[in-house]
């Protein structure tokens, strides 16, 4: 069995100094074993949980939004052991050790996962994740390493047609985004079946890269790759009394 990775003492030890304020990464969040396991539960989903969209599928979790508004739901376990209660042991800054990345979210701690999954070739148009959700989201990505393209934008409004940042997300990685990293530049990823031009010049994370090694002529070959993107969802409404609904593991 692989060890479970140690947590870092701070955030700020994982943050992207060379990204705009701000984003952090950590190479092993989760173990082999727990990537495994989590696979096996997305797979086991019943069908109809599977959107399949364009150029990607998706599960979302514990529903969909309503007008921006979440229906009160507890999260499965099997998405808040070991993610969530991870990120939430994940001290933000050394000066106060029981501060996380949720501590200022309206709920302190997430509340909705979205569950993409990408063949080689497939991607997502760059976009930002808009006022529905505090803005932090935190990013588990399994199976396959790819890369994440930041735009800026330009003076009237439009995207720049380059992307200003690139950030690989290798298996078992964690990437935060949150403050002007999430309100003012936009993310997407290309349909691209190999991510190319990957070096220390060109990835602005590669100095926390777990296996930069992996990498040859600058060249990385895509597979299936699957994420898991945390947030807290600001508006939450209940459907009270005995109408409540409760999570099932
Ligand atoms: O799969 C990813 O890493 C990105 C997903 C994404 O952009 C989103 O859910 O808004």
């Amino acid at each position: 069995m692989s060890p479970v990775p140690p947590i870092p003492t701070s955030l700020e030890d994982v943050r992207i100094k060379l990204l705009p304020a701000n984003g952090y990464y950590i190479a092993d969040f989760i173990s082999l074993e727990e990537e495994e396991g989590l696979l096996n539960k997305i797979e086991a989903a019943p069908k109809p949980r599977w959107k399949q969209l364009a150029h990607r599928r998706l599960q979302t979790w514990p529903s969909d939004l309503t007008r921006d508004t979440l229906l009160q739901c507890l999260l499965p376990k099997w998405l808040v052991e070991p993610i969530a209660t991870r990120l939430l042991a994940c001290p933000a800054s050394t000066a106060d050790p029981q501060s996380h990345i949720f501590s200022t979210s309206p709920h302190a701690a997430p509340n909705h996962v979205l569950i993409n999954q990408y063949q080689p070739g497939e991607g997502i148009m760059p976009h930002k994740d808009g006022a529905a959700y505090h803005p932090v989201v935190c990013t588990v990505s399994l199976g396959s390493s790819l890369v994440l393209d930041v735009y800026g934008t330009n003076e009237d409004g439009t995207r720049e047609t380059e992307p200003r940042f690139r950030i690989l997300q290798e298996p078992r990685s964690l990437l935060i985004t949150t403050g002007e990293l999430y309100t003012d530049y936009l993310h997407g990823i290309a349909e691209v079946h190999e991510d190319v031009n990957l070096g220390p010049d060109t990835v602005s994370n590669w100095d926390l890269l777990r296996s930069p090694e992996l990498i040859v002529d600058g060249k990385l070959q895509r597979s299936t790759r699957t994420s898991l993107t945390y947030r807290d969802v600001k508006k939450v409404v209940k459907l009270g009394g005995k109408f409540a609904i409760f999570g099932k593991s």
